[in-house]
This record gives C-alpha cells, structure tokens and sequence, in this order.
C-alpha cells in the first residue's frame, strides 16, 4: 500500500525463513563488537529502544565508524546480503525489478523494543544521501505513525506493523516524522526465533566514504 508518495508498505514480505535468518543475525551483531544497549542522547535522555549498528554506528547525531559512546570498538562490517536484500526490497516495494539496481546501502540500525520500549516522532536527517530507507520489522506487532514533514505533529497516518512486513521510505516520505507509539506485547510468532519483543532493523545510505 502506498502511505504517501515514496512511502510503501508491503506487508509479510519477509519469508519466515527469512525472519529467522535475520533474527540469527542480529543476535550476533548484539553481542558484538560493539554490544547492543540503549543510546544515550547529548540530552541525556535516554532511548528506551535498543540499538545496535553495522557498517557505521549512528552515535546521535553522526556516523562514525567506531562506537565512542558504547566500547570504542569497530562495528561489525556491512556484509554483501544485506545489500542484495536492499536492492529486492526496493525492487519489490516499488514494483520495477530496476529500482533497486542503484541502492548501496552501508549502514543498518538494528532496534529491539521489549518492556514497553517505544520511539518518539523524529526525523532521520543524519544521512548525506537522500537514497529510500528501508525498514524491515520482526516480532511483536505495533504502531507505527507516519507524519509530515513539518512538525511532529498532525496529520499523521497510524499504521500497524506485523513480523514480515517492508516499509520503504523514499522521495518526500524520506525526510517525513516519524515514531513508534506502541508495540503490543506477546504478539509474535515464535517461529522467527525471535522470544518476545519487536525488531526493526533499517538499511540506509550514510552518503559517508
Ligand atoms: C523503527 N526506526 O520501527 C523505525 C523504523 C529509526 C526508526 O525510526 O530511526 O531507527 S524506520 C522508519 C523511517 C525511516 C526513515 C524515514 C521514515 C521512517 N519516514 O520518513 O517516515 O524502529
Ligand atoms: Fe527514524
């Protein structure tokens, strides 16, 4: 379903082998080099969403390729498949087996959201590419609130994630607010390996060398 012009929703496009290898992944990624654990922002927030990188590691607000605020570790290298996955996604969202043939994503940021954990309405700005973001989710169900490109606030459209869907961001919708209200809980499949909680693992272009 096409949300606004760029943004497309394709719902249980992950097969669930795919969900699990995925899954497998980023377990791995989790444990290291650089651990997954909740950022912390210059205004001493705290997120209560997870993260963890690959390729570059997203330190808000820049991408750098070892992770100052976590161990000062590397991050993991961004390995071919998942660029091959980028470039389906986008081939399959935007329905032209050619629109992906340009799409080099370098950089995945990995979100798990357990205990309630959501994510306020923000834009994603620290890119220097203005390439489509691709979002794939895993795991519990949630809101998912896609809004303008003015303010955080109305109009939004709420629409709701499930374990296999893709969401792709490009055009205008890229530099749309956005956020994550409410996951609801126990509302996964356990085949994904996944034992409780939702994943979004998002592929970008930092536009960085
Ligand atoms: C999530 N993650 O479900 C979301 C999905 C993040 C983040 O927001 O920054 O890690 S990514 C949704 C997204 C990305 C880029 C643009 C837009 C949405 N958009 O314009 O709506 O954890
Ligand atoms: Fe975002």
């Amino acid at each position: 379903a096409v949300i606004a012009p760029g943004a497309v929703h394709v719902p249980s496009w992950l097969s669930e082998e795919r969900q699990r290898e995925l899954v497998a992944a980023c377990r791995g990624w989790a444990r290291g080099p650089v651990p997954i654990r909740h950022t912390v922002l210059p205004s001493a927030g705290v997120m209560s969403v997870q993260t963890v990188c690959v390729g570059w590691h997203w330190q808000p607000y820049a991408y750098t390729r070892t992770a100052g605020d976590v161990n000062g570790a590397r991050v993991a290298e961004f390995p071919d498949w998942l660029v091959e996955l980028g470039r389906e996604a986008l081939a399959g969202a935007y329905g032209d087996p050619a629109a992906g043939a340009a799409y080099t994503p370098d950089t995945a940021l990995i979100n798990f959201y357990e205990g309630g954990a959501k994510m306020g309405m923000h834009q994603d700005k620290d890119e220097k590419s203005g390439a489509p973001v691709v979002s794939l989710s895993i795991g519990d169900r949630c809101v998912f609130r896609f809004g303008n490109t003015e303010s955080r606030g109305r109009p939004y459209t709420d629409v709701e994630l499930s374990s296999g869907d893709l969401f792709v961001f490009g055009g205008p919708s890229r530099f749309a607010f956005h956020g994550v209200p409410k996951v609801y809980p126990d509302t996964a499949d356990p085949a994904t390996g996944l034992r409780g909680g939702r994943l979004n693992i998002t592929l970008r272009e930092t536009g960085l060398a």
